[in-house]
């Protein structure tokens, strides 16, 4: 108390007494351990790829529920958490979702809905109309955005820089599944609009993303692709 540089600190008492407010339970590392865990997730990360050959091997749904756990730790506009998990395993589900998703894609690169200039920037990775990873997968996770929430009698409230929130949770997911030992690819089969009809999704909700989960082919290849050097994508005011 004696030497904060804090004129305004916050809680403030008042603030206090009207919402519950408790300690924060934070660790400080030693500055050896510090570097040995950035080096190890950065390491770890970078071996991440999004591949687009899964194996139908199974995967534990408690490895499933334990991704969207961690994910769901986001931080959200006004601590909304303005998402929904819709997890799929039935091959029914996931054939009608590969089907769908497949006739939306061909109409994006064979009818040209995808304009030159973005099939351009795609042609690097390859991909065309053919989704059959959808049913081998043994998961499809598709992640669903609050656009607002809808109370129990009708009532609609605001949410909150949701696609910032929801996009920080998928990236989570991401990194969940990647350190678990499992593969998954951000697939946006553009418009999502079946999703919502297919999963019985309500009116606040929208398809954000949907990612195939399990694990790579043995055989799987993916781009030769390089990231951006730190010098590329990191600006400094010392
Ligand atoms: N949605 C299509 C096309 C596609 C678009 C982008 I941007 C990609 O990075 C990859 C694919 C598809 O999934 O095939």
């Amino acid at each position: 108390m004696t030497d904060s540089p804090y004129l305004h600190p916050y809680p403030s008492p008042e603030l206090e007494r009207s919402h519950p407010f408790r300690k924060l339970r934070f660790q400080r590392l030693s500055p050896d351990e510090m570097n040995e865990r950035a080096d190890a997730l950065y390491a770890s990360l970078a071996e991440r790829r999004s591949p687009r050959m899964y194996s139908s091997d199974p995967v534990p749904r408690s490895l499933i529920e334990q991704a969207i756990r961690t994910a769901s730790t986001a931080p959200s506009g006004a601590h909304k958490q303005p998402w929904t998990w819709v997890v799929v395993s039935n091959p029914e589900t996931k054939s009608q979702i590969r089907h769908a998703a497949e006739e939306e894609e061909r109409i994006n690169y064979l009818e040209n809905r995808m304009n030159a200039e973005w099939q351009e920037a795609i042609a690097p990775l390859g991909t065309d109309h053919h989704k059959e990873f959808l049913e081998i997968a043994p998961w499809i996770v598709v992640l669903f955005e609050q656009r607002y929430e809808l109370l129990a009698d009708g009532e609609r409230k605001k949410n909150y820089y949701v696609k910032e929130s929801v996009g920080i949770a998928a990236g989570m997911f991401i990194a969940a599944l990647h350190n678990m030992g499992l593969a998954t690819l951000t697939h946006t089969p553009s418009p999502m609009a079946f999703l919502t009809k297919l999963l019985g999704r309500p009116a606040n909700e929208r398809p954000f993303v949907m990612f195939p989960v399990g694990y790579p082919t043995e055989d799987c290849k993916v781009p030769d692709f390089d990231r951006k050097p730190l010098s590329e994508i990191m600006i400094t005011f010392d």
